[in-house]
């Protein structure tokens, strides 16, 4: 024997990872999903978002260097009107030159004439000495129709002695404004942003700067317009910092919406980006690409990750995707785009939890739920993978079914469990559960009679399970593994059901098969002509009431004398013509025999009744159901004359159908008995929903009855039972003179035994029969 303890039943599991290639298959979708993003500059919006969200992280103020002049509500309020004349806008001007400012910008609109003396002196401050003014252009399309740009310039008297800044501002994906442009450049002019220009920075015009949305508006330094011309700004709130004079009145318009903000004044936002660029702060947008790129390794580690380690890693990929740009935007050092990333991990986090969530049905699949087994399905893939060579070997345990029915499903599953445990000390691999009662492992045709021998010898002990020791009956069958998973399971199992039925420790398939079905094939050919010559005839054995001690019925009993093989016993043939469909024919032959042979009885002066044996599964059979009506309706026979015996099977006590059937023949007045009570798993009062008349108390309990106290106290109670249960009971296989007595004691009905008579011919029984009358006499 080859035992090797200590090994485990089960392969190893994978527990949920991801197996490589498939991992890279989901991140290669990711990336390939973040790429198309990128590419589309898809998710744009929510990068504005985000970026606000950072940015509000870590705020900071304005350089100080721009001062804002508002047109505010109450400048409008104490200035009495709007637009104001343009003169007032000159008084300004020559304010903040007398205040030191270094340059004064406007951002209002001059480009059409006013009154010509207000044009005049505003025209006149201008050309003043002083800090260079400078006045706002806007592009703007000829028509909306049109795709021409124009710039509409101040008008030329004002922008003969200033300089020209654009104030063009435009909204991005969501229509929030986030960038900003050194410059435009309009029918081949170049024309420097007033943020740009204010800053100093040289402007490359048509290039757009991220606005640093970290910077507050609120820290830019900002006076009112009326304070101004009213001499009430102190020197050095002015002195050699720029200016920009631009309204912030609600009704003046002129606002954009910026992500963390909402809408700003446009004048606002021009010093903002003023400010990025005087800061160094506005981030270089390094885009989308060294996210997705940097995640990509990260997405790999992670999907093949099992559990909470997965999770852990695409939480950190996903930290990284809200913290590095927040780190690079704090450190001065750019900004990223994170959306394209953020939705590759979204598809590979999707992706990889419903691929485990499929890979853990499929293990499922593969593993018997009651022992934790491998099962058949895990055995037909792992066969479909192995070399030629290999066998299959299945071991059956006989009677299972009744180990599950007596013992329940969940000591049953421990009883395979043992089962398996014990095997697994023979065979090399897995040991797999392909039916409730059979085992399998993969063998070598080498190697196959050892292992088996192996295998019997740890199996011969009984099992020790809750309170009781289990004898176990055990057949290997053997076959090819070459032919394909499920054809070889098919047949390791058939062949260890053949070793069995012939009582051998193990059969190959091939043997299996070949005499099975040489046998089949020529007991089917030969019933028919079994059935005309006579070869096949039936055997009547009396049943004696005890009470009147005469004859009531007589048992039929099928014979089969064959030509070559000498008197067939019938469990010779009849479970093999179950299985092959023809019992129907077969219990059809032996019931017209029966009912002639009654009839015969009759007219000798015997009426007696007669029973016939039933297979259980002839009762799922409507044909014969209906054919057995037929034939006592042509037999002229009297139904209440007629017995039939059913033994007890599991299928008798499921099938609701067998329930039906047995009601049927009820109906017409057949009597049902129970034949073989005792040897199943039923309780008399299970039986009672049958609509039996009948109980035969099985031999094995009969045989010996006068020397077993333990067989005579089963017998004596299931007779009190099944009579107080309304049943009439009869005993099978009384041999001798001390039983009979025993039994007529308990007040049993009937007795039927060798002692009595064996099963005879007809001719036989008439002459017992008249004899039995003498008697009686
Ligand atoms: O004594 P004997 O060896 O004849 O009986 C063996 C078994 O064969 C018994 O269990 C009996 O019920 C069964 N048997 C005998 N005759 C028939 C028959 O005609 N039909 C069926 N289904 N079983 C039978
Ligand atoms: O259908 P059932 O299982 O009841 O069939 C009765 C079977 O019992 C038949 O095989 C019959 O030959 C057998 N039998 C009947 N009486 C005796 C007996 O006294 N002793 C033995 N050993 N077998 C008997
Ligand atoms: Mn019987």
């Amino acid at each position: 024997m080859r035992a090797r303890p200590g090994r485990r039943l089960l392969p190893a599991r994978t527990g949920g990872g991801l197996p490589g290639r498939l991992a890279a298959l989901i991140c290669a979708a990711a990336m390939a999903v973040g790429l198309l993003l990128a590419i589309g500059h898809f998710g744009a919006g929510l990068d504005e978002g985000l970026r606000a969200w950072r940015d509000r992280l870590h705020p900071r103020a304005a350089s100080g260097r721009n001062v804002l002049v508002e047109i505010d509500e109450r400048s409008i309020v104490a200035l009495h009107r709007w637009p104001w004349p343009r003169s007032l806008h000159g008084r300004a001007v020559t304010a903040l030159r007398a205040l030191g400012a270094r340059t004064i910008a406007f951002d209002v609109d001059f480009s059409s004439p006013s009154d010509a003396g207000e044009d005049a002196a505003f025209a006149a401050a201008i050309a003043r000495p002083g800090a260079p003014v400078v006045l706002p252009t806007l592009r703007q399309q000829v028509s909306q129709s049109a795709g021409t740009l124009v710039e509409s310039l101040p008008i030329p008297v004002l922008r003969a002695h200033a300089l020209l800044a654009s104030v063009n501002i435009s909204g991005g994906a969501n229509g929030f404004v986030t960038s900003y442009p050194y410059g435009v450049t309009i029918a081949r002019a170049p024309r420097p942003s007033v943020g740009a220009l204010l800053a100093g920075a040289g402007g490359r015009s048509g290039v757009e700067f991220p606005i640093d949305g970290a910077i507050e508006p609120a820290s830019i330094p900002h006076i009112s317009f009326v304070d101004l011309l009213r001499g009430r700004v102190p020197r050095d709130r002015i002195a050699g910092r720029n200016v920009l004079i631009g309204a912030t009145a609600i009704e003046l318009g002129d606002r954009y919406p910026m992500a963390r903000f909402g809408f700003l004044p446009g004048a606002t936002i021009q010093l903002l980006a003023s400010e990025s660029l005087i800061g160094g702060s506005s981030p270089t947008n390094r885009g989308s690409l060294p996210p997705l790129l940097l995640l990509a390794p990260a997405l790999l580690l992670a999907a093949r990750g099992r559990g909470w380690r997965r999770n852990l890693g695409f939480g950190l990929a996903g930290a990284g995707l809200f913290l590095a740009p927040l780190a690079l935007e704090v450190a001065k050092l750019g900004t990223v785009e994170v959306a394209p990333a953020l939705a590759a991990l979204l598809v590979a986090v999707t992706c990889s939890a419903i691929a485990s969530a499929l890979l853990a049905i499929r293990e499922a699949r593969l593993v018997d739920a009651d022992t934790q087994l491998p099962n058949d399905r895990a055995l037909a893939s792992a066969l479909r993978r192995d070399q030629p060579g290999r066998t299959l070997v299945a071991v059956k345990i006989d009677g299972f079914g009744e180990v599950v029915a007596v013992l329940g499903h969940e000591a049953a599953a421990g009883l395979v469990r043992r089962v398996a445990q014990r095997l697994q000390l023979a065979a090399a691999g897995a040991i797999y559960r392909i039916e409730p009662g059979v085992l399998a492992w993969t063998g070598t045709i080498a190697g196959d009679a050892d292992t088996i021998e192996a295998a019997a010898a740890m199996l011969a002990k009984p099992v020790q399970l809750e309170d009781r020791r289990l004898e176990l009956t055990v057949g290997f069958g053997v076959a090819p593994a070459e032919r394909g998973g499920r054809a070889a399971i098919g047949n390791a199992t058939m062949a260890a059901r053949g070793a069995l039925a012939r009582n051998l420790r193990w059969l190959r398939y091939d043997e299996a098969q070949l005499e099975a079905s040489d046998w089949r094939l020529r007991l089917a050919e030969e019933l028919d002509q079994a059935m005309a010559t006579g070869a096949i005839w039936v055997a009547y054995q009396p049943k004696l009431d005890l009470r009147t001690r005469s004859v009531r019925a007589a048992e039929a009993l099928v014979r089969w004398r064959h030509p070559n093989r000498g008197d067939l016993p019938p469990d010779a043939f009849i479970p093999a013509l179950e299985e092959l469909g023809r019992i129907a024919d077969l219990t059809l032959h032996v019931m017209t025999r029966a009912l002639r042979d009654q009839h015969a009885l009759d007219r000798a002066g015997h009426p007696i009744d007669v029973a016939v044996n039933l297979s259980a599964n002839l009762l799922d059979d409507a044909a014969f159901l209906s054919a057995l009506e037929q034939l006592i309706a042509e037999e002229r026979a009297t139904p209440s004359r007629l017995t039939l015996e059913v033994t007890e099977t599991m299928a008798l006590l499921d099938s609701d159908r067998a329930l039906a059937a047995l009601n049927r023949l009820h109906g017409l007045g057949v009597h049902i008995s129970i034949d073989d009570y005792g040897t199943g798993q039923s309780t008399l009062s299970y039986l009672k929903r049958l609509p039996a008349r009948e109980v035969k108390v099985d031999k094995s309990f009969v045989l010996e009855l006068d020397r077993s106290r333990s067989d005579q106290a089963m017998v004596r109670s299931t007779v009190a039972l099944a009579h107080e249960l309304g049943f009439e009971v009869v005993a099978e296989g009384i041999e001798n003179e001390a039983s009979l007595e025993l039994l007529a004691s308990y007040g049993c009905d009937m007795a039927q035994g060798f002692h009595i008579s064996r099963p005879v011919p007809l001719p036989q029984l008439v002459a017992f029969l008249g004899r039995d009358r003498s008697v009686a006499a």
